[in-house]
């Protein structure tokens, strides 16, 4: 499936039926600079994935415009055309003033759900004015929202873990619009899902879809326990589904994917070549193994586990010093955070440490580079990497795994991959490790750079193959398809 056949596929389908996402991020973000108006992509699996979708289909995608500039590049709505370069759809921009941010974003989404979600109860917080703030932009939302379905079967198609009580508040405007839902991070189980104090208004709130979408089935089947438990209602585990007040909400798990033939063409651009000897020049990189670590600086990322095994790694085997240089491009997230600010400067203390305690006058074992940088800029570090690590403690899915896959070209580059990723089902060829089993972590990173050439090429030759043939379009027409069993 490609961007062409998607969008065919979409008016043959949906002919009079609008696309309308709705998100937090917004996937393009006007911000002022000295220079003027600079237009930034934000780092973030939810918009990289989504972006090619809206261009394929066209409709409306509204999300909070938290640019500095966002204002002045909009109309009065808060509409703007976008892609930039060569508008394919429309971005609805709703603003929310900074207490909105605090309680919405920072706080319920990012303090209690987020980290919830990952498991990591210890790092929950509750505040009751979270909550509320979160309440009420999840209706601002909604507001925004109405106005733009023109048909009564448009397809509103929320994402994630920042608009649990949206659906349902959709669902009392009106009993027959199309709402689904991608929940982007994973759906943890109940023995942990119950320490939530809002958790009944959660799961009432997601039971307004028609249509909750997950990475896996194990996500699925932890609502399912979820609501069960909670709300004492049946749930039938043979088909995924939950009847609830009257109305039936279907579970999918949908393995969310990336844009394959996007980073294959962008790898084999006439110009890579100088692109990687500049790359590799600037940053001593010649005659060198290289790996490379691409995340949001955020703890689910298992960035610390990482430094802790290549650490390792390099006292076990010291021939590799000098040998073996790891690129960590770590984008600050959250950092009005004091658990974002913190883990920067835990991470960045652990990285001097080991440059410190190994590097030389012309080797630096670790190159740190904390800033956001454009996918087609990105790539020429996933190509000029031998070796990526994907070390996550908790992740719903991670794009980065299938961006690097996508992005070798030459069929060298060998994955590390953390056990609990929800796309480790997906990529068994890759080097499996548990992230809290340093000692095997750090075997494992020998491995991977001493396998022979042809296993290498064996392992990621399938894994090409399987995320060239599930790629983003393949994933929107498997939502789509769900989306019309469900709605016809
Ligand atoms: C959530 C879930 C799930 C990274 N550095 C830069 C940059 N990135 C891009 C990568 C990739 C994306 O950010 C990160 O994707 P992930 O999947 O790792 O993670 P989350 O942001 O945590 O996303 C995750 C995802 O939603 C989708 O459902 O896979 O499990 O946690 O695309 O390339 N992008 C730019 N500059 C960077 O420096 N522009």
């Amino acid at each position: 499936m490609n961007a062409e056949t998607i969008s065919q596929l979409y008016r043959e389908r949906f002919s009079d039926r609008s696309l309308i996402v709705v998100s937090n991020r917004e996937p393009y973000i006007h911000r002022k600079t000295k220079q003027g108006i600079k237009i930034d992509t934000p780092a973030g699996g939810l918009t990289s994935a989504l972006d090619p979708v809206m261009r394929a289909i066209g409709g409306t995608w509204i999300a909070w415009g938290s640019g500095s500039a966002d204002k002045e590049s909009s109309d009065d709505d808060g509409k703007i055309r976008v892609p930039p370069e060569n508008p394919a759809y429309t971005l609805k921009r709703v603003w929310l003033d900074p207490k909105e941010v605090d309680g919405f974003y920072y706080g319920y989404a990012n303090q209690a759900l987020w980290p919830l979600c990952h498991m990591l109860i210890e790092k929950a917080r509750f505040r009751m004015r979270h909550w509320q703030r979160y309440f009420e932009v999840n209706r601002k939302f909604a507001d925004a929202i109405i106005p733009e379905i023109a048909n009564k079967k448009d397809v509103i198609w929320i994402q994630d873990y920042h608009f649990t009580v949206l659906p349902y508040m959709l669902r009392t405007r009106s009993k027959d619009l199309t709402v689904a839902m991608f929940w982007h991070i994973p759906w943890p189980p109940w023995e942990i899902f119950r320490v939530i104090p809002q958790r009944i208004e959660i799961l009432k709130g997601m039971l307004g879809c028609d249509l909750i979408g997950f990475h896996i089935n194990r996500y699925c089947q932890n609502f399912l326990e979820c609501v069960e438990n909670e709300l004492g209602t049946e749930v039938n585990r043979e088909n995924n589904t939950i009847l609830y007040e009257g109305r039936d909400t279907r579970l999918v798990p949908l393995p969310i994917s990336i844009d394959y033939n996007k980073f294959d063409e962008m790898t084999r651009h006439d110009k890579i070549q100088a692109k990687l000897s500049d790359i590799k020049q600037k940053l001593k990189l010649e005659g060198k193994y290289v790996g490379i670590g691409v995340d949001r600086l955020d703890y689910s990322k298992g960035i610390a586990e990482r430094i802790r095994a290549i650490k390792l790694f390099l006292k076990k085997y010291p021939e590799y010093c000098g040998r073996f240089t790891f690129i960590q491009i770590a984008v600050p997230s959250r950092t009005k955070i004091q658990e974002y600010s913190e883990l920067k400067e835990q991470i960045e203390k652990m990285i001097d440490e080991i440059n410190e305690e190994y590097g030389t006058d012309d080797w630096t074992p670790i190159i740190y580079h904390a800033a956001n940088i454009p996918h087609h800029d990105l790539v020429n570090y996933y190509r000029v990497a031998d070796m990526a690590i994907v070390s996550s403690i908790v992740d719903g899915m991670n794009l980065v795994a299938k961006e690097y896959i996508a992005s070798q070209v030459d069929e060298k580059g060998v994955l590390i991959l953390s056990e609990f990723v929800g796309a480790v089902a997906e990529l068994s060829n890759a080097i499996i490790i548990n992230p809290f089993d340093i000692e095997h972590f750090a075997e494992m990173i020998r491995k991977g750079i001493e396998m022979p050439e042809a296993e290498k090429k064996r392992r990621m030759q399938k894994m090409r193959a399987y995320v060239q043939t599930h790629n983003i379009f393949d994933w929107i027409n498997d939502n789509l398809n769900a989306v019309q069993q469900e709605t016809l």
